[in-house]
């Protein structure tokens, strides 16, 4: 509102949208996000930790035989992780607790292939308990990792045994180590050692998630999808929506999405920072540059989905300084990018606006604030939304954002720039999500306009930001 009224003058305002006259919020277009969901979205980026014996061998895939006693990781420091998670301003840390190795970074009662039998603190740490303190003292919320797959638990194969052992351990972890904001669940199967495959109890592990941590969100199941590639990209256009009984090859559906998807499972983009998972000292000099991981930002984030970093620790239990530098590098750039909108409390105005209700005109679009949106009249499914920036400025990134609360609906926009007594075309796209950034060469212009061509539903713009930085392009 500030702009109209800046511009207009309050009276005007006032009667422009009917002196308080209220028209109701739209109608939500399912699916929708559940809070946790909505929660999760917004922290945009978490980090991953792979860590297990598989540093000590070298390897990406433990076999299952390895020795506990190779297991020391002398230096150990979850506070040093945690920290540079923070400072990379990534929101959550994701531990393997279990990778397909089985090798436990907790002392399960239920194995004795776990910390308990390595020489690191002799046979008295517990990994998971020591990130979860971290993470409290950080204020960073902490996901957890455990693989159904076991190359090493005897009970693999046969079915019902193993689901008990797997159920008696993801049980273990989520009564023990306070809130888990997120159980990251992959289909990784293999044979057991007697020759036959396991059947994983997916329904009863989640359920048994959801008994104990009701908070939590499921990657892999219910409630978060898999982007469809371990590169850190989403599918443009990405839907939030997800069709269960899509005919579509996984490779399509998953990074995309689907319009007309009936459940609302938005994707997580998953990548390393290093070639591997885990560490290798011949990684050492492979470490994503700054420029590399904004790039990905703008490509996993900047396309409605999630990124989940992964650090691995070294054989002295830390992150390499190397890494920890690019992490503070990664969000120094992108603070000093997005810390000036220029949009930001602007003149705006809109092609019409819900009701001529003052809750809903485009103003709510720039104000910053996520929960405010501008909407048109149900029915009108089309529509633009103009700033004015008060003097010619530059840009090179557009950031758009739906209140996604109420459904993702744009299926077609562009953004147009004030040049010459006319219009431009600046850049065009399909879906927006809950935030959909846009890279273009640098523009000068006083006024700037978004204009949705095609949505399921009436608009409700949340976000309409312009920066001017360097955005890799
Ligand atoms: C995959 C695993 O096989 C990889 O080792 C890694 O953990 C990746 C995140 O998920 O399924």
């Amino acid at each position: 509102m500030r702009g109209w009224t800046r511009m207009l003058g309050v009276c005007v305002s006032i009667a422009c949208f009917g002196a308080g006259a209220e028209s109701a919020r739209p109608a939500p277009l399912a699916p929708v996000p559940t809070a946790k969901q909505l929660a999760w979205q917004r922290m945009e980026t978490n980090l991953f930790v792979h860590f297990t014996v598989n540093a000590f061998t070298n390897r990406e895939w433990g076999e299952g035989t390895e020795d506990p006693k190779i297991f020391n990781p002398s230096k150990l420091d979850a506070r040093q992780w945690v920290r540079a998670a923070k400072a990379g301003g990534f929101k959550m840390v994701i531990l393997t607790a279990k990778h397909h190795d089985g090798f436990c970074l907790w002392p399960s009662q239920y194995t004795e292939h776990s910390v308990k039998s390595s020489p690191w603190k002799n046979g008295q740490g517990d990994i998971v308990r020591e990130v979860s303190e971290a993470c409290k003292e950080e204020g960073l919320k902490l996901g957890l990792y455990l693989s159904p797959w076991d190359r090493h638990e005897k009970s693999y194969g046969d079915s019902p045994k193993y689901n008990d052992y797997y159920i008696n351990q993801l049980t273990e972890l989520l009564s023990n180590y306070g809130p888990i904001t997120e159980v990251w669940f992959d289909g990784a199967c293999g044979e057991g050692p007697n020759g036959k495959k396991q059947e994983y109890d997916f329904p009863r592990y989640y359920a048994t998630v959801y008994r104990l941590q009701p908070e939590a969100v499921i990657f892999g199941g219910p409630d978060i999808r898999w982007i469809g590639n371990e590169s850190g990209v989403s599918g443009d256009p990405c839907w939030a929506p997800y069709d269960p009984k899509t005919t579509e090859k996984w490779e399509t559906a998953l990074p995309h999405g689907h319009a007309n998807g009936t459940e609302w499972k938005p994707g997580e983009s998953d990548v390393s920072i290093r070639p591997g998972w885990f560490w290798h000292a011949a990684e050492d000099a492979k470490v994503r540059s700054v420029d590399n991981l904004v790039d990905l930002y703008f490509k996993s984030v900047g396309r409605n989905s999630l990124l989940l970093l992964n650090v691995p620790p070294n054989t002295d239990g830390l992150f390499c300084a190397t890494d920890v530098e690019r992490l503070k590098g990664f969000r120094e750039r992108l603070d000093s990018l997005f810390r000036d909108d220029l949009a930001r409390g602007k003149e705006a105005r809109a092609s019409s606006t819900r009701g001529n209700d003052a809750r809903f005109a485009a103003g709510a679009a720039l104000d910053g604030d996520p929960d405010t949106y501008w909407a048109t009249d149900d029915g009108v499914n089309s529509g633009w939304i103009e700033v004015n920036l008060g003097e010619k400025r530059t840009f090179n990134v557009a950031c758009l954002q739906e209140a996604i609360s109420l459904g993702q609906r744009v299926e077609a926009y562009r953004l147009e720039y004030w040049k010459g007594g006319k219009w431009r075309a600046l850049c065009e796209g399909t879906t927006i999500g809950h935030k959909k950034l846009e890279r273009f060469k640098p523009v000068t212009s006083k006024k700037v306009r978004l204009v949705i061509d095609k949505a399921r539903a009436c608009p409700t713009i949340a976000g309409f930001g312009l920066y001017n930085g360097d955005s890799g392009l």
